[in-house]
């Protein structure tokens, strides 16, 4: 008998590596998305299957993170071995436009994963919670490891926070199998296109093409732990086959900085960018033309920002035998790349 897994966040970044994985290891994948005005499933239509078809293991179902009864009748209904918990409003900016939103959907939609776990005596079923290193906010240590202290400094880390911790206390309360993953920045070629990353990558495609003139960006100095999001559901894969559950940090344990990523970018299409200026007036302008390509705009300012996320994945080596495949260089390159064929 194959394993069944539920997916909710499916039609998100990582939900389309995972089912994608989870496919080719023979499990039945069930994910949950969203009525959508417009079509949200482009990142997984490439393994959906006509659903008359025999031998369909990808099966989409209609739901919210926001909607109990929703989740309790569809994991009644579909008994999954394990649970992948990645729907959330993930984007950290906009969690400051919308912070009860983001506190339903992020915080309280895993409380009603795992309630529906326990109402339906799931006791077999396994419960992954897609935690942060938003979680750690505020710089309390360097590098960041499973015991440094959380200081979260957005709605979206604040509502990730009681995630983590519901995920716990259901682990210790009633004996779930429930493991937070605290993933660093995970990034790909389908990455959302308002992460800075993407929006990087999609700007210098459009700009070598001759169809964008210049790329705004916030805080050129924040640091990030950037891997490639391929490596990370592999882990949270791995998180779930352990005999007990525990967290787990998934990092590269390396950090570089928003302008590092810029000038790794533009090289990759062979323009090398020299920075001018200061502050809200600094500029990013191409070495040999003198063109502008790069401005700040104050809009892209957090109200708090997370300065430096930087992970320490030894647990995750140690007991799960992970360990990230891409570097830095490769990633910024196959996202530069992928953007110039897709623009
Ligand atoms: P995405 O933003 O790409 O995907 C989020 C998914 O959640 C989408 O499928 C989205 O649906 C869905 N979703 C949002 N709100 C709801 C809701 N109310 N009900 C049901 N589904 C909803 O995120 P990623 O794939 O990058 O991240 C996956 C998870 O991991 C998220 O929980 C994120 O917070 C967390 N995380 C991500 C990291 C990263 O670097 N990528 C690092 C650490 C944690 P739709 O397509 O309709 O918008
Ligand atoms: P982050 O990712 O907040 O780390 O959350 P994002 O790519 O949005 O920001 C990274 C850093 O870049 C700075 N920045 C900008 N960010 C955006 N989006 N747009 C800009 O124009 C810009 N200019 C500078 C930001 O200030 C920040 O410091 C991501 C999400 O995937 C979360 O869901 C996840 O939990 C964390 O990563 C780990």
């Amino acid at each position: 008998m194959s394993k069944r897994a539920l997916i909710t966040g499916v039609t998100g970044q990582d939900g389309a590596y995972l089912s994608e994985l989870l496919l080719t290891k023979g499990y039945e994948v069930h994910g949950i998305k969203r009525r959508s005005s417009s079509f949200n499933t482009g990142r997984v239509d490439h393994i959906y299957q006509d659903p008359h078809v025999s031998n369909n293991n990808f099966h989409l179902h209609y739901g919210d993170m926001t909607d109990a009864t929703n989740l309790i009748r569809l994991i009644q209904e579909i008994q999954p071995d394990e649970i992948y918990n990645l729907a959330a409003q993930s984007h950290v900016q906009v969690s400051f436009e919308t912070p009860e939103y983001t506190a339903n959907s992020d915080g309280m939609g895993a409380l009603r994963l795992l309630e529906a776990m326990r109402i339906l005596n799931l006791e077999e079923t396994r419960f992954y919670q897609a935690s942060t290193s938003e979680l750690y906010g505020k710089v309390q240590e360097i590098p960041q490891n499973e015991t440094t202290p959380f200081y979260p400094r957005s709605p979206y880390a604040a509502a990730k926070l009681y995630a983590y911790w519901i995920t716990i206390n259901y682990r210790e309360a009633y004996g779930l199998h429930a493991s937070n993953g605290i993933l660093f920045n995970h990034e790909s070629p389908i990455r959302g296109e308002t992460f800075v990353t993407r929006k990087i990558t999609m700007a210098v495609a459009a700009i070598k093409k001759g169809n964008q003139d210049c790329l705004y960006l916030g805080n050129l100095e924040a640091k990030r732990d950037w891997g490639h999001a391929k490596d990370y559901v592999e882990g949270m894969w791995r998180i779930l086959q352990q005999d007990s559950a525990d967290d787990y940090v998934l990092a590269t344990g390396e950090a570089h900085s928003v302008r590092e990523f810029v000038e790794l970018a533009f090289s990759e299409v062979g323009y090398k960018i020299e920075w001018q200026g200061e502050g809200i007036e600094e500029l990013g302008i191409e070495a040999n033309s003198g063109r502008v390509m790069v401005k700040i705009d104050s809009r892209y300012f957090r109200p708090t920002e997370v300065e430096l996320l930087l992970g320490d994945p030894s647990k995750a080596q140690r007991v799960l035998g992970w360990q990230h495949t891409t570097s830095f260089a490769d990633l910024v390159s196959e996202m530069v790349r992928a953007d110039l064929l897709s623009s």
